[in-house]
């Protein structure tokens, strides 16, 4: 057995860590988005593999086994790939994902399908508006330059995005409520935009936009490709034939 994770979500790390604590053969993926990738207990390769054709041959090549796809909701094109590339190859492919967050009593969310539809949603006066959804769909707020933007980054961005009112806040998460409620107050943010991410690393700023009260414009995520879905770390072990150890907390 030779497990692929594909990485890049808290879940995938959490697995990583259990493979390898189980000295299961296994190695890890990251895209090279960001400086410098987290560290993992498994030998790790950075960059794309260049489309479904370079996957596929990464596979043979390394006489991969098993493909877990653990990476985040929104990396769409990566997902694909993983399932076409694992049936090209006769590899066994389950994907490891999160369910998405749910409005709660006290939430006043607007569900958008799109990035231009969140830019749509912006329309309107001047507002002090928190953009977390990272750096790569930046350029489409510019549609809405009456804002100030406050932009919450892992890397500092090589050039200034095309947002005339703008601050940037770099941090990586995952985040806390505390941290999130004073970087709000801080910045006398009105409103929020982000994504359905699911999972526990970004869901502070839900908690922190509840309790201050303010509205959130949410992105829900991309369909899936058809595809095995795991929603834990002992479902995927189970699927990779190894039962979790008795005292094991898998919790992610
Ligand atoms: C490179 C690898 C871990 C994984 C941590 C999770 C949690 C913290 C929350 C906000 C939202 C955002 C962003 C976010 C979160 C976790 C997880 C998650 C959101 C790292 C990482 C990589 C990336 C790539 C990066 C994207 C960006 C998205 C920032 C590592 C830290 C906004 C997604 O500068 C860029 O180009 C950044 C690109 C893709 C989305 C975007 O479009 O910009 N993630 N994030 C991965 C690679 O190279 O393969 O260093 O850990 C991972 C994590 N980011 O093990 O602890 O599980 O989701 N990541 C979103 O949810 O909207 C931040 O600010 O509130
Ligand atoms: P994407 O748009 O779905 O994928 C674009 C291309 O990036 C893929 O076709 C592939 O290149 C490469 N790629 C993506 N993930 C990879 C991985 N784990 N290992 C090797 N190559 C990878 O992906 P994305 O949304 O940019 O996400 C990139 C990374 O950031 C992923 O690890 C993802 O889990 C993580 N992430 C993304 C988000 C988000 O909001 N999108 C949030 C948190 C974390 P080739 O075609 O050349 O193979």
């Amino acid at each position: 057995m030779r497990v692929l994770i594909l990485g890049g979500t808290s879940e995938a790390s959490a697995l990583a860590s259990a493979l390898a604590e189980r000295s299961i053969p296994a190695l890890f993926s990251y895209a090279g988005r960001v400086t410098t990738p987290k560290p993992q207990p498994l030998p790790t390769r950075v960059g794309g593999f260049g489309g479904v054709a370079g996957l596929a041959t990464f596979l043979a090549d390394n006489r991969i086994t098993h493909l877990v796809d653990a990476t985040h909701p929104f990396a769409e094109r990566m997902s694909h790939h993983a399932v076409s590339a694992a049936q090209r190859r006769g590899v066994r492919c389950l994907a490891l994902t999160r369910p998405p967050w749910a409005p709660m009593a006290g939430d006043r969310w607007q569900s958008v399908a799109g990035v231009e539809a969140a830019v749509e949603a912006l329309s309107g006066p001047p507002q002090r508006v928190l953009l977390a959804i990272g750096r790569q769909h930046l350029a489409a707020f510019a549609a809405q330059p009456q804002h100030h933007y406050l932009l919450r980054l892992v890397d500092r961005p090589e050039a200034p995005p095309p947002l005339p009112r703008h601050s940037v806040t770099l941090d990586r998460g995952p985040f806390t409520l505390d941290g999130d409620l004073t970087l709000l107050r801080e910045h006398g943010v009105e409103r929020l935009v982000c994504k359905n991410a699911g999972g526990a690393g970004a869901v502070a700023k839900l908690a922190a936009a509840r309790r201050l009260g303010l509205p959130v414009v949410m992105i829900e995520r991309p369909a899936p490709p058809p595809r095995r879905e795991a929603h834990s770390i002992e479902e995927v072990l189970a699927w990779l034939g190894h039962e979790p150890a008795p005292d094991a907390d898998l919790g992610v």
